[in-house]
Order: C-alpha cells, then sequence, then structure tokens
C-alpha cells in the first residue's frame, strides 16, 4: 500500500491514528483508493453523456491557455447525435438532482406509511411523542383538530387526527396537480416568484419522474428548460420530501430540544458491546435504543463478559438520534470504516445511503458484523435482517443479540482513540425561536432585531458531507471558524455539523471562537456559535427558521433579502445537489467545495452562477478554499446588509464593542496594578 500523508488526508486526530492501524494491519480504505485512483478528468466536468447504447459521447472543453480566445470550430462540442456540451452537462447536473431528491422523499415516504401505521395502532413500539407538532403540522394540512361546534368543541385525539393527517401526507407523493402543500409555508414573494417561474412542484414523484424523462436521449434539449425542471424537482425535495421526514419524525419521536451529546470514536467502549447505526432513516435506530435499554439485553450482554451495550452513531442516523435522545455518534461519512477497524465494533448496523460497499470488506479483516435491514439496500457480504415497523422492537432485539454474541469474537487488537467532544445539540427551528424569538413576539423577532442591530452580521448554513478528495473535515473547521469569528451564526446539518461538535464548535464554550457580537449573543443566551439543526433532511429546518425570519419582519419581504448565505465545501452527494438546488431556488446563495459538476459547460456553469440570480434570487458558486469562500459569504452578507440599509448599525455597534473591550481592559489593568 502506497505511504499516506495524513495531515493531507484528515484534519482528526481520532482518524489519523486508525488510518496508522489500518497500515500497519495491511487493511486498505477509501483513503489509499483515492491515492491510486484519480477521478476521470471528462467526467468531473459533466462533460460525459452515456445515457444512450451510441455513447458515451465526450465533450470536455478544449485547453486553452489563460487569456487565449478560443477558435470558433473549438467551440462548437457536441455527441454524436448532436447534444451540445451544454445539454450533456445539464443533464448529468439534473440526473444529480433528480437522484437526490429521490433519496430524501423515498426516506419521507417510508416515514409517511410508519405514521399511518402508528396512527392506527398497527405497530411494535412506536407512538406519536409530539402531540403540539402533530396539532400544529395538522393545521397546514387543514386537518381538524378540534371537534364539535362552539362551546362545545373539544380536541380530537392525537390518533384521530394523525388518522386523517397521514394519507393526506402520503398522497403528496403521488399528487399529478395542482401545488406541494408547503409552498404555502413560504414568504408570500417567493410563493409568487415560483408561480410566475411555473416552478412549483405538483407533487413528488411527478418532479423526478419527468425530470428523468426529459433527462433521456433526445427530449429536453435546452438547458436553461433543464435546469427549469431541476428546480421544479429540488423545490419537492426541499419543501416537501425532506420537510415532511422532518415533521412526521419529529412528531413520531419528538421534536429536538437542546441536549447534550458527544462525538467522535472514543465513545466506543472496549469492555461493551458495540453497536453502530449508520444510514440515514431514525425508524429503526429508535427501537434499537429503546430495545438496549432493556435489563435482560443488558444482562445478556454482561453474560458474555461484557460491562454493558453501548449504541453509537455515525452519519445522518446519528444526527437523528443525537438531537432525540443524546446517543453518542461514533463519527461523520469518512469514519465508516475505521469504526470497523478500531476492533471494538460487535455490529454496524445500516439503512440507506451513504453505506460505503467497501464496509462489508473491511469487516471480513476483524469480526464486526455487517447488518442491512432495508430491502432496498442490500451488500452481498453482509447479513440481512429486514426491518419491519410491525414488529420494530422484535427486529431491533434480535439485532441487539447477534452482536452480543460477537462479541466474544473480537480478534484483532482492539484500539480505540481517546478522542470525544462534548456537544449540545438539538436546535430545531422551534427550539430557535424559544430560545432566540423572545416570549412577547413569540416569533424570530429577537434574532433579527439582532441582525439588524449588527451583533449577529448574518446567517450562514454550514452543510454537507466529507468527501475523500479532501481532507477530512479541514474545509468545514476553516469556514466555520471564519464566518463565526466575522460575528457569522451558523446552522448546520449532516456531516458538517458532526465535524463541528468534533472540535469543540457545539458548546457554548465555542463563543472562544467568535467575534464580540456574536459571542455576546451565545454568552448571553448559552448557545452554541454554531447550531446544530439535525441530519440532511432537516436542511427543512433552515428554510423554515429562514421564513420566520422574512415574516417577523425588518429584513426584508424575501428569503433572498437575508443577509444569508449557504455552503457545502466537502459535499459528495448528489443529495447536496439536490438541497443545493432549492436552496439557490430559495433564494440563497449558496457555494459548494471540492470540485464542481458543471464545468464542461462555461454557458451553463455561468448561468448556475450568474444568470439564475435574475429568476431566484439565489444562485450557485463554486469556492475550493475554504477561507475564500467565507469571504464571498460575508461580502454576499455585507452586500444584503446594505441592500437593507442596516450596514451602518454594524459599524455602530463595532464601534461600542470596542469601546466596552477598551474600558473593560482598562478596568482590568487598574485591578491589577
Ligand atoms: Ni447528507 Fe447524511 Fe453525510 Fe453527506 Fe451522507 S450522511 S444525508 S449525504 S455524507 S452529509
Ligand atoms: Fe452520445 Fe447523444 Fe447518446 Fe448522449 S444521447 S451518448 S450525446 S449519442
Amino acid at each position: 500500500m502506497a505511504e499516506l500523508d495524513l495531515d493531507k488526508l484528515t484534519m482528526d486526530p481520532a482518524a489519523q491514528e486508525l488510518l496508522k492501524k489500518a497500515q500497519a494491519e495491511g487493511v486498505e480504505t477509501i483513503f489509499d483508493r483515492a491515492k491510486t485512483m484519480k477521478p476521470c478528468p471528462i467526467g468531473i466536468e459533466g462533460a460525459c453523456c452515456r445515457i444512450c447504447a451510441q455513447g458515451p459521447c465526450r465533450v470536455p472543453p478544449p485547453k486553452k491557455k489563460p487569456g487565449e480566445e478560443m477558435p470558433e470550430e473549438k467551440k462548437k462540442r457536441m455527441g454524436l447525435c448532436g447534444a451540445t456540451a451544454e445539454t450533456i452537462v445539464a443533464r448529468n447536473f439534473a440526473r444529480m438532482v433528480a437522484a437526490g431528491t429521490s433519496a430524501h422523499s423515498d426516506h419521507a415516504r417510508g416515514v409517511a406509511k410508519l405514521f399511518i401505521e402508528v396512527a392506527h395502532g398497527r405497530t411494535q413500539g412506536y407512538q406519536i411523542k409530539d402531540v403540539t407538532k402533530l396539532r400544529r403540522v395538522a393545521k397546514d394540512w387543514d386537518v381538524p383538530v378540534m371537534e364539535g361546534e362552539g362551546d362545545d368543541a373539544k380536541p380530537r385525539s392525537a390518533e384521530e387526527i394523525a388518522k386523517e393527517l397521514g394519507p393526506k401526507v402520503l398522497a403528496e407523493f403521488g399528487q399529478q396537480d395542482g401545488e406541494i402543500n408547503y409552498v404555502r409555508r413560504a414568504p408570500k414573494k417567493r410563493q409568487e416568484i415560483w408561480r410566475k417561474l411555473g416552478v412549483v412542484p405538483r407533487g413528488v414523484d411527478i418532479e423526478v419522474v419527468e425530470l428523468m424523462h426529459r433527462t433521456h436521449m433526445g427530449v429536453d434539449q435546452d438547458y436553461k428548460n433543464l435546469i427549469k425542471q431541476s428546480t421544479r424537482c429540488a423545490l419537492a425535495d426541499g419543501w416537501a420530501g425532506s420537510m415532511i421526514s422532518t415533521d412526521l419524525q419529529d412528531i413520531l419521536f419528538g421534536c429536538p430540544v437542546p441536549v447534550a451529546g458527544e462525538i467522535n470514536l472514543g465513545v466506543l467502549k472496549e469492555d461493551h458491546v458495540n453497536i453502530v447505526m449508520h444510514g440515514h432513516e431514525p425508524l429503526l435506530p429508535e427501537m434499537l435504543y429503546v430495545a438496549a435499554q432493556e435489563p435482560e439485553l443488558i444482562q445478556y450482554a454482561q453474560s458474555k463478559g461484557a460491562k454493558g451495550i453501548q449504541l453509537a452513531g455515525m452519519c445522518c442516523s446519528a444526527n437523528e438520534v443525537l438531537m432525540r435522545h443524546g446517543v453518542p455518534v461514533a463519527g461523520n461519512y469518512l469514519h465508516q470504516e475505521l469504526a470497523v477497524i478500531t476492533g471494538a465494533v460487535d455490529a454496524m448496523v445500516v439503512d440507506v445511503q451513504c453505506e460505503m460497499q467497501a464496509l462489508e470488506n473491511v469487516a471480513q479483516c476483524y469480526h464486526t458484523k455487517i447488518i442491512t435491514t432495508d430491502d432496498r439496500a442490500k451488500m452481498p457480504l453482509a447479513e440481512h435482517i429486514p426491518f419491519d415497523e410491525h414488529h420494530a422492537l422484535d427486529v431491533a432485539r434480535k439485532i441487539i443479540r447477534e452482536a452480543i454474541d460477537n462479541y466474544p469474537n473480537r480478534k484483532a487488537p482492539v484500539m480505540i482513540p481517546q478522542e470525544s467532544s462534548p456537544t449540545v445539540v438539538g436546535f430545531s427551528y422551534e427550539t430557535i425561536q424559544y430560545l432566540l424569538g423572545g416570549s412577547i413576539r413569540g416569533s424570530y423577532y429577537t434574532l433579527n432585531d439582532n441582525v439588524i442591530g449588527g451583533r449577529i452580521r448574518g446567517v450562514a448554513g454550514v452543510v454537507g458531507c466529507n468527501n475523500c478528495r479532501t481532507a477530512q473535515d479541514t474545509s468545514h473547521m476553516v469556514l466555520i471558524k471564519e464566518l463565526i469569528k466575522n460575528d457569522v451564526i451558523v446552522l448546520s446539518t449532516g456531516c458538517a455539523a458532526m465535524a463541528a461538535g468534533k472540535y469543540g464548535l457545539l458548546t457554548p464554550e465555542g463563543a472562544k471562537y467568535c467575534g464580540p457580537g456574536l459571542a455576546e449573543i451565545c454568552e448571553t443566551v448559552g448557545i452554541p456559535p454554531v447550531l446544530h439543526m439535525g441530519a440532511c433532511v432537516d436542511n427543512s429546518r433552515i428554510l423554515m427558521a429562514a421564513t420566520a425570519c422574512v415574516k417577523a419582519g425588518g429584513l426584508g419581504t424575501d428569503i433572498s433579502d437575508l443577509p444569508a448565505a449557504g455552503a457545502a465545501p466537502e459535499w459528495m452527494s448528489e443529495k447536496a445537489i439536490a438541497i443545493g438546488q432549492y436552496f439557490v431556488a430559495s433564494g440563497v446563495y449558496t457555494l459548494f467545495g471540492v470540485n464542481w459538476p458543471t464545468t464542461g459547460s462555461e454557458i451553463l456553469t455561468d448561468y448556475l452562477f450568474k444568470g439564475i440570480e435574475e429568476e431566484l434570487g439565489g444562485k450557485w458558486d463554486f469556492e475550493a478554499d475554504p477561507e475564500m469562500m467565507a469571504k464571498k459569504m460575508i461580502a454576499h452578507i455585507d452586500l444584503k446588509r446594505k441592500a437593507l440599509g442596516i450596514d451602518k448599525a454594524r459599524e455602530r455597534v463595532l464601534f461600542d464593542m470596542d469601546m466596552r473591550r477598551e474600558m473593560a481592559e482598562a478596568a482590568a489593568g487598574a485591578e491589577e496594578h
């Protein structure tokens, strides 16, 4: 195996330690493969079409020297059928949006189906936990929450409401005409923009199917029209699929409130049965969490010589159970193989999305059992224990028993890194409203007030994955630290949020990295500078928070007016592209790092980075350097502040703060002497 330059691969000391262990034990990981297999230079630009059997047709832009004019004949690039570079690159981009939307929406469909089963009392272990949220969501779907008239009216039972709400939500997926329901949640002006452009989704499935149809050979061959349908599809992800996941999961499992947790591989325990829950859908993890506390199973673990059962999460499943129950997190995306390499994971239970097939190979070298649980996501070498909501608790118990039975089989030397960091998570849209909204207005008004007054310069969403083509977590950290240093509060989800947690930014003490304005807010309210809002489907919470800011007043009339920006500096998944597209379509300036999948067409890239802003108020950008990325986001935020006429207020605040600090320093100096 090739020598690895660890600092270039990951900034996480736990990961570095385990990579050394892997090297010593001759176990190959994604980090090794990234060294030997380079990305295809044509594919990386989106310039390869393989949607029909006459291709693949490759249309990379001819390399020109800087400043050199491209000869006209070279500008014309096309596939055998005449599809231009614009069409080919746009089709590839569109298909990423379709796949990403499918992932979130198929997840949502599963939750909706479970929800209906729970309403009818046909499941095992589940219940409706958050009746307040149920009632609020029901109103948004025009489901009555009271029965009877006038003085005789009394609240309907949770089950009654849920029985009526469930099918309505599920119907959203197959709806053929009209508008998806949650469009009504967006600011009025945003709704008008969408309606005028004709991009309001009709349903969820229809937008994906239509996009797949339009990217078939010889259908839509106008790149702007392809991007338009990508927008419609992505909006069905953000404002339907993902938002439905978030809402129904909150109703079933509880709307997150601040809870303490712990992040990194150090949460595994050598003398415990370690079970890692990896994937995205919290349905089974919720039951594993219940079952792992059953005395019978704990005793069973003890009978095998373990002290107890340690559950830990990975990827977005981790975020789900972390923010609802404080279940510790073993790591983000690039930690998955490394967890197995500790030699201490007795079972890794996976469901769907972001699970590397390499897991089954790595597991061959250790004793770890990889258990797939979803019929949509199998691996040939893994054991399959299908999840079934009607016997969910029994399935969870069976899985835990298998893990316990596997505990005595540990063989390779076990090495669990020490690293783990405390975190405070669970900043749902509702929690932020409660903490920062102020009790009088019951809205995001106090947050707005602080933005207007200048203590908070702006709001940034930092989300997305790890990507083995860039050092793990480094871009997340450089970007986030630069933002909070400049008083930009950060809302985070997914693997980015976990990265923030690993390096201490998810605790109120993270205030020490902040500029004076944001530090003051963190200290007064007792919040971290980076608010962990959940899994990637919970980017819908960011949409809701942005909308609430608009509605609270003082910051314009649309999301595109807000001093805000979004970024995914280490993205890798198609879901990230779908998310980015719905943020752009919701009016947000959105930057991605690592690489950009449309560079094969300058015209298309130019449209996504500039032209699209005229239509949607948001736009894409690419920036590989995280420091530069922060600068671009802050510049955008300042531009929006200026447009709102609140740029001067911030100068006054900073002036005040400097004076206050000088006075404090002078006072401290006087005391010393
Ligand atoms: Ni989001 Fe979550 Fe992580 Fe990326 Fe994958 S786990 S859904 S896609 S890698 S952030
Ligand atoms: Fe080539 Fe056109 Fe077929 Fe694509 S659709 S592979 S560009 S012939």
